[in-house]
């Protein structure tokens, strides 16, 4: 079970994210953590190892990934997954057929395809509430229900769920709050601090930053739970390869670096955006018009660079998405280069037509990932998109 070094968290943010989970290689003392490609390890005798039997079990190019990431949550057990759906799968097989969970009713649209497609279908019930209103958490508990499920924000309607108020909801009913904090990054966002018991990423977004793996990561301070994770990673197997763990660990060094230039790029495009299509068209948590924006601050350090803006039709959103240059017309997020997309016939199209407009997540909804680069050139080149 990968467990941090405790020295970890004793530093400041960026600290952590260069070094922690990291100690220079015995051998040679490579300061970067080697790309451990092999299957097994050598024993010496029955019984007799340097504590790694089988690569499915634990990789130390992985374990240094899950360290680092567990450190920059304030957690203390970290486990990396080969996707993001993968990992939200690993984490489900804590739970049994009659289970009951209470999910976020705006979530990505692969998180509600797995438990309406998958997990009802092998005897698991969910309910999908508004979970913006704490109420509807608590009405939809019953004595079945084993997990509260929230993404904050969500995408793409960018809608928050108090962590405070669902953890301790979860607390009474005696259940998990299990939390996606992909949007946010620990770097804006730790909602163990406010009572979380799992927090999971999809770690192909912004914890990697660059567009170039896929792979999700699970992280916990509850002891029992991570030793049932663990069992569930060697079990089950949906572990990550040591080069995309390696590619992620790379990432999360400037992980601080790179939010604070989508954080920033984020802010100003959403302000212009508010100006030029009005400010009832634009979801952003850190807009004051957002109805939301009291908790954000509150339970977030920043807004980063996630923004939706509703262009009212479809033909609309496919117009402005063909016209645009700097940004690039594709599903995923968080990377350094600004991408753009229609999540009604993308990210959300298993989402049913009917429940898509229940959830006022409407067919000419653009949702933007602003990247690092020069905000000029981002508002330049949506200036000339809208027209
Ligand atoms: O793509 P994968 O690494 O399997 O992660 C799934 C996932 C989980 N949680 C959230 C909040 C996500 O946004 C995603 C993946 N999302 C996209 C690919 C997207 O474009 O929205």
């Amino acid at each position: 079970m990968t467990r941090i070094f405790d020295s970890d968290l004793e530093s400041g943010f960026a600290t952590r994210a260069i070094h922690a989970g990291q100690r220079p290689e015995p051998l040679a003392g490579a300061i970067m953590t080697p790309v451990y490609l092999t299957s097994t390890y050598v024993q010496t005798g029955l019984g007799e190892n340097k504590g790694y039997e089988y690569a499915r079990g634990k990789n130390p190019t992985r374990e240094a990934l899950e360290r680092n990431v567990a450190a920059l949550e304030g957690a203390r057990h970290g486990f990396a997954f080969s996707s993001g759906m993968g990992c939200l799968d690993s984490i489900m097989k804590l739970f049994s057929a009659g289970d009951h969970i209470v999910c976020g009713e705006s979530v990505y649209g692969g998180t509600f395809r797995l438990f309406d497609k998958i997990l009802t279908r092998m005897g698991m019930s969910f309910s999908f509430v508004d979970t913006r209103d704490p109420n509807r958490i608590s009405e939809a508990v019953t004595a079945a229900t084993r997990a509260i499920l929230v993404e904050t924000p969500t995408n793409p309607l960018m809608r928050l769920t108090d962590l405070a108020a669902a953890a301790s909801i979860a607390r009474d009913a005696g259940c998990v709050l299990i939390v996606d904090n992909t949007f946010a990054s620990p770097y804006f966002q730790r909602p163990l601090e406010f009572g979380a018991s799992i927090v999971y990423h999809s770690t192909t977004k912004y914890l990697n930053g660059h567009s170039d793996m896929i792979g999700g990561i699970a992280v916990t301070n509850d002891d029992s739970l991570a030793e049932r994770l663990q069992f569930i990673v060697n079990a089950a197997g949906a572990v990550p390869g040591p080069f995309d763990c390696w590619l992620a660990l790379r990432g999360t060094k400037t992980l601080h670096l790179r939010m604070e230039r989508h954080d920033s790029n984020g802010r100003a495009i959403a302000q212009w955006l508010a100006e030029r299509v009005g400010d009832d068209k634009v979801l952003y948590p850190g807009l004051p018009s957002h109805p939301q924006h009291e908790l954000a601050k509150r339970q977030m350090s920043g807004f980063g660079g996630m923004i939706s803006v509703e262009l009212g039709t479809r033909e609309r959103a496919d117009a402005v998405l063909r016209k645009v240059k700097v940004f690039s017309l594709a599903e995923s997020l968080g990377g350094v280069e600004s991408l753009i997309s229609n999540p009604a016939s993308m990210t959300h199209a298993s989402v049913p037509a009917e429940r898509r407009r229940e959830l006022g997540l409407s067919d000419g909804l653009v949702r933007l990932s602003c990247g690092v680069e020069d905000v000029g050139d981002l508002i330049a080149d949506l200036d000339q998109a809208l027209g």
